[in-house]
């Protein structure tokens, strides 16, 4: 049997990735410095999976991101220099980011807007594909238009044509020996005409020379069948998240002379392969299939290698990173040939029992429905929330972080290494939060936040307060671009070790008569951005996190704080790809939502914080989460949201961020006013709150204190016009 692997991390061990580009954009690297560390780190990836498997693609680097690369090959977008490549990925007319299918991976959306829809080979600025002869990594056609927008309307069908005859022209023109085409928008829902059109236009690749392999991965493809009617050498599938879909469809689709990549591998989570069993389902498909073991999904979402985790032990021997999944992969083959020696060793603590927490378990199975429902409704328990707050008109507030200083960096970090003691640590901290609620004061904002200067990434700070989820020391995973963040790994049962965040926001309050939100990252977010047990039902997870965080929301309360902030930035990317499996993902994380707060008192506000995603579609669910306000990111999705209003009844608070904080610009009164004007004209004033439409971490207080002056003067004015 042979092996292939695709999606290895480019971050590098060291992060290398980073550190060269970040050097360019600081002009610390030249040009020719990063073509060259970017080409040796390429190098070195292609060793790493010459070590393990027997072929891999070529050309996957990128210099930001693969979905621009691919636009600039077909001539969408033009960048005659690197500073313009950048200009594209980051400058002022950047293009748009999103997320990658239901990952925490975030891709820049090709526009059309304005644009022909006409495809035309070049020869970029920097070509990833240079040097490459085989397996050249493209994205699809497919793919590329269906996460691509402005398309003119009724244009799709034509415009997958063009781009595939424009692919077969590049190909041909390079003489590529055979090309891997990664398609995984094939495991979405499509329509039959969607189908038909990529029927249609995939037949002009019977015209490539070379040999063609089709990617799909993340789910299952629902006309399977038809892909292999296409006229390509070979089709990848993914047999780890497609609740068995795709393997119930091969059991009775002909091969027509097809390669299957059977993707068994999981490369979106980290637990160690069950090699023997996997072993049983490659034998059954060996059967019937031409059969290539892969990967399940690029391997990028994992970190580069176990290599200086630190981990548990026990822990250490049930997962496996990037290159440890290449190993799996080989392993595979091996015991397919009869070598069973060293995947037996590989398997031995897979099954590995440890943090369990039987009291944990108890509390959760005992939960009833009740335990998901809060008294009194909304109608009722609003009442009494005024009359402790006493808010006016339009109440001001921030999402919860405030700038993240060098110095609050460094000092963090000084603490983390032992270089700095506990008690002058948390003075430090003290000092910090002393400053913005004097700042906050100054301004007049109506609601204060401490500003989360203890904290590094909103999911890893909470995993390190907690029992049943180890934190990874290394384990660097790109979110977009340059910028990385450390998946946790949820192990065991899910509890508190002590009390997390009370201190800080106690101390906070005591320092001021307005209130103070306490701030919890939710329990959907902390999963969506973690590596998860699977021994347990995801629901079960969830809940244990929930009642976790319940417990934090309880010691607010007896330490005197009124409002709780819950935040689920996550909550519509960790939905399933396909909307069937809707109801089934809405459920557990609705619940877990509503088990963190039905229990607090009538009079306490919860507040929750959505961002980076569409919320249109998924409107009805947000409402069922039972909270009093919702502050949610509106640059993204525009008169998208506003619409989505209109066709629900939405009856709580909202504030509609009216400072778009992910560009360094300072809006006036009068522009924030534009967006609340077409706001009002859906959502009645009485429920509309002020505020930027994300936390301010990554601002500086430079443009911080004038913002938010301007934010707390338009309340001003707003509250002057309904008097
Ligand atoms: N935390 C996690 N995931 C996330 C976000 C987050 N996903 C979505 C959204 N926010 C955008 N993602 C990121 C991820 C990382 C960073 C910013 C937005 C970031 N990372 C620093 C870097 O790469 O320089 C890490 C620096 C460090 O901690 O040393 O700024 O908030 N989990
Ligand atoms: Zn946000």
């Amino acid at each position: 049997v042979k092996t292939y692997a695709y999606g290895f991390p480019k971050l590098g061990k060291q992060r290398e990735f980073k550190r060269l580009i970040e050097g360019f954009w600081a002009q610390k690297v030249t040009e020719e410095e990063l073509r060259e560390g970017i080409k040796e780190l390429g190098q070195k990836r292609e060793e790493t999976y010459r070590k393990y498997v027997d072929a891999f693609p070529q050309g996957e680097m990128t210099l930001y991101d693969p979905m621009l690369d691919t636009a600039l090959l077909f001539g969408v977008y033009k960048a005659n220099s690197l500073e313009e490549y950048f200009e594209l990925c980051r400058g002022k007319n950047a293009l748009e980011m999103t997320k990658w299918f239901n990952t925490n991976y975030h891709y820049l959306v090709p526009d059309f807007e304005g644009r022909e829809p006409a495809f035309k080979v070049c020869e970029p600025v920097w070509n990833r594909h240079e040097g490459a002869t085989e397996n050249v990594h493209i994205i699809a056609p497919f793919t590329f238009l269906k996460l691509s927008k402005g398309l003119p309307e009724g244009s799709f069908e034509g415009a997958l044509k063009e781009l595939t005859k424009a692919l077969v022209d590049y190909v041909n023109s390079k003489g590529f020996k055979s090309v891997h085409l990664e398609d995984p928008a094939l495991v979405m829902e499509l329509s039959e005409e969607e189908w038909k059109a990529l029927v249609e236009a995939y037949s002009l690749l019977s015209e490539v020379k070379g040999e063609v392999n089709l990617f799909t991965y993340y789910d299952s493809v629902d006309r399977l069948e038809l892909l292999f009617e296409l006229p390509v050498n070979g089709i990848g599938v993914d047999l780890v998240h497609d609740r068995g879909e795709n393997l119930e469809q091969l059991k009775k689709i002909d091969p027509r002379g097809k390669k299957l990549f059977a993707g068994v591998v999981d490369g979106r989570n980290v637990w160690r392969n069950d090699l023997f069993k996997t072993a049983e389902v490659l034998r059954e498909l060996s059967e019937k299939f031409d059969v290539v073991i892969t990967n399940a999904a690029p391997l990028f979402h994992l970190p580069v290698s176990l290599e200086g985790a630190t981990l548990p032990k026990e822990l250490l021997q049930k997962v496996a990173f990037a290159e440890e999944k290449l190993k799996e992969i080989k392993l595979l083959a091996e015991i397919l040939e009869g070598k069973e020696e060293e995947a037996r060793e590989w398997v031995k603590g897979i099954n590995n029992k440890f943090g369990e927490i039987k009291a944990v378990r108890e509390r959760v199975s005992a939960l009833k429905e009740e335990d998901f429902v809060r008294k009194p409704s909304y109608k009722e328990r609003v009442k009494k929330q005024q009359e402790v707050l006493n808010l006016p008109l339009f109440p001001t507030t921030t999402i919860g972080s405030f700038p993240q200083t060098e110095e609050v960096r460094r000092v963090r970090l000084l603490y983390r290494k032992g270089k700095l003691d506990k008690e002058s640590y948390e003075t430090f901290i003290r000092g910090e939060i002393a400053k913005a609620i004097q700042i906050q004061e100054e301004l007049g904002l109506d609601i204060f936040v401490h500003g989360e200067f203890e904290r590094t990434d909103m999911v890893e700070f909470f995993a390190e307060k907690m029992k049943g989820i180890a934190t990874t020391g290394n384990g660097w995973v790109i979110s977009y671009g340059t910028r990385c963040y450390r998946p946790p790994i949820i192990y065991g049962d899910v509890e508190r070790d002590g009390v997390m965040t009370v201190p800080e926001i106690a101390f906070a309050q005591s320092l001021t008569d307005k209130p103070v939100k306490g701030m919890l990252t939710g329990p959907v977010t902390i999963i969506a951005w973690s590596f998860v047990r699977e021994d347990i039902p995801i629901s079960e997870v969830a809940y244990q996190i929930a009642l976790a965080l319940k417990d934090e929301i309880r010691d607010y309360e007896e330490a005197g704080i009124k409002i709780v902030q819950i935040d689920e930035p996550a909550i519509r990317e960790k939905a399933p790809i396909k909307k069937r499996n809707w109801k089934e993902y809405f459920d557990w994380a609705i619940k877990s939502f509503r088990l963190c707060h039905s229990s607090v008192k009538p009079e306490t506000q919860i507040h929750t914080h959505m961002c980076y995603s569409e919320f249109g579609e998924i409107m009805e669910y947000i409402l069922e989460m039972d909270f009093d306000v919702i502050s949610i990111e509106a640059s993204r999705s525009k008169g998208d949201i506003i619409e989505a209003f209109e066709k629900v009844n939405f009856d709580r608070q909202i504030g509609l961020g009216v400072w778009d904080i992910h560009s360094p610009y300072v809006p006036s009164a009068e522009e924030m006013k534009e967006i609340v004007e077409r706001a009002l004209r859906v959502i009645p004033k009485e429920n509309f709150w002020i505020n930027p439409d994300c936390g301010l971490k990554t601002r500086r207080w430079e443009e911080v204190i004038p913002a938010l002056r301007n934010l707390v003067k338009l309340a001003g004015e707003l509250r002057k016009e309904t008097n």
